[in-house]
C-alpha cells in the first residue's frame, strides 16, 4: 500500500541491517553510544549542534576509532539569535531569587553559547575534510553552498521538518531524507521558525503526509520506542524510524544520574514542552525548570541557554540537579536501559517478530 517506486531507496544509498537511526542527541549521545549503534546494524548520531569544529573534530575521530561503518553528524541551523538586552535583562532580573536561592549571581550579560552551522565555516570545513556518510540538519536547512559542497563529498543530508512545508523546503533545498518530527518527540522541536504557527502534528499524521507528499524517503521520529513502533512507522511508509528517549537510558549516553532517575521515575509519563531553558519549544521530563509558573518570555535561543546552564550549574554545586535539560518523548516510560547493542537486537528481533 506504501510503497511509492518514484522515491528513490534509502536502502540504495545506506544500507543498514536494521532500518533505525539512533538520534542525534547533543550532550547526551556520544561517540560510543553511536559506535555502539553502527557496530549493531543501525545508523547511530553524534549530535555536533553545540560544540566547535574542534569538538567536532574529537567526535568524529573517537567514533572513528570505534567503527568503520557510517554514522550521521547532526549540525544546528538555527535562524541567528537577534540580541534583545532589555528581554536578556528582564528574563535574568526574573531568574535572579533563583540563582540567590544556590548562593550566586546571575550572569551580568547573555550570550549564545554556541554559533549556528552557518556561521561556522571551520565546521563546514571539517565536514568536507572528513566526509561523513550521513548529515544532518536540525531547526532549518543548510546554505545552496553547504548542500553543495556536502553532496559533492557523498555526504547524504537528512534535515528534520515538523510540518509538510518544512518538508517540502527541505526537498525544493536538496536534501535528500526528511526526518518527520512529531509533537510526541523528546528534545527541541525543529520548528525552522519557532515564532510561527505550529500545528503540533503527531508522528502518524505528520509521516503519513510527508511519505504522500515528498519525492524523497521519510524517517519517522517522535515516540517510537520500541519493534512494535518501528514497525508501525515501516507501515506508513517511511524508510526508517530514529528513536532518542530510547536511547538516553543507554550506559553509553552522557545522560547524568539525576537524568537516568527521572527517566525511570513515575515523571516520564508527564513529559511537558518549555521554552524556559534554551528559547525554543523542547518536550522535557518535569524538572524545576518545567516547574516555573508566569515566566516572561525567555530571551531568543540558544541565548536564553546561557542562563539555564548557568543556573544548572549553580543549583547542581549545591547538589540540586534539578535544573538540568532533561528532555524526553511521551514514549518515556517505555524506556529501557541496557547497553546500546544489546537494545538495537532487542528493537530488531521486536520488528522482525
Ligand atoms: N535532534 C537533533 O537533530 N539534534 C539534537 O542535538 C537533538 N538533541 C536531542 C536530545 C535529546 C536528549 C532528545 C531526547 C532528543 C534530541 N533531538 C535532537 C531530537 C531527536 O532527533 C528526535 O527528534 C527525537 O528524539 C525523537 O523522539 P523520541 O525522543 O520520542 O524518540
Amino acid at each position: 500500500c506504501c510503497y511509492n517506486p518514484a522515491v528513490p531507496s534509502l536502502a540504495d544509498r545506506l544500507p543498514l541491517a536494521v532500518p533505525l537511526i539512533q538520534a542525534p542527541m547533543a550532550g547526551v549521545s556520544t561517540p560510543a553510544l553511536a559506535a555502539a549503534v553502527c557496530e549493531a546494524g543501525a545508523l547511530g548520531s553524534i549530535a555536533l549542534g553545540a560544540t566547535d569544529a574542534g569538538g567536532g573534530r574529537a567526535m568524529i575521530a573517537q567514533l572513528r576509532a570505534r567503527t568503520a561503518r557510517p554514522f550521521n553528524v547532526n549540525l544546528f541551523v538555527h535562524a541567528a539569535p537577534v540580541t534583545d538586552a532589555a528581554r536578556e535583562a528582564a528574563w535574568l532580573a526574573w531568574l535572579a531569587p533563583l540563582f540567590a536561592r544556590y548562593g550566586v549571581a546571575p550572569p551580568a550579560a547573555l550570550h549564545a553559547p554556541y554559533v549556528r552551522f552557518d556561521d561556522d565555516p571551520a565546521m563546514l570545513a571539517l565536514l568536507i575534510e572528513t566526509a561523513p556518510a550521513v548529515a544532518s540538519f536540525h531547526f532549518g536547512l543548510p546554505s545552496a553552498a553547504a548542500v553543495a559542497a556536502l553532496k559533492a563529498r557523498g555526504v547524504l543530508l537528512l534535515a528534520t521538518a515538523t510540518s509538510v512545508t518544512e518538508g517540502e523546503a527541505a526537498v525544493a533545498a536538496g536534501i535528500d531524507v526528511v526526518v518527520a518530527q512529531g509533537i510526541e518527540a523528546g528534545g527541541h522541536r525543529g520548528l525552522f521558525d519557532p515564532a510561527a504557527p505550529d500545528d503540533a502534528l503527531g508522528t502518524l499524521a505528520l509521516t503519513r503526509l510527508l511519505v504522500r507528499r515528498l519525492p524523497v524517503p521519510v524517517v519517522a521520529a517522535g515516540g517510537i520506542m520500541d519493534g512494535a513502533g518501528i514497525a508501525a512507522a515501516l507501515a506508513l511508509g517511511a524508510a526508517a524510524a530514529q528513536l532518542g528517549t530510547a536511547f538516553v537510558a543507554c550506559p553509553e549516553s552522557a545522560a547524568g544520574d539525576a537524568y537516568r532517575a527521572a527517566l525511570a521515575g513515575p515523571g516520564a509519563a508527564h513529559t511537558v514542552m518549555t521554552s524556559l531553558v534554551s528559547g525554543r519549544p523542547a518536550r522535557s521530563l518535569p524538572t524545576r525548570f518545567t516547574a516555573l509558573a508566569d515566566a516572561p518570555m525567555p530571551p531568543a535561543y540558544p541565548i536564553a541557554y546561557a542562563a539555564g546552564k548557568a543556573l544548572h550549574a549553580a543549583a547542581s554545586a549545591t547538589g540540586e540537579p534539578g535544573y538540568g535539560a532533561q528532555w524526553a518523548g511521551q514514549g518515556a516510560p517505555l524506556a529501557r536501559a541496557m547497553p546500546a547493542a544489546a537494545l538495537v537486537r532487542m528493537l530488531a528481533a521486536e520488528l522482525a517478530s
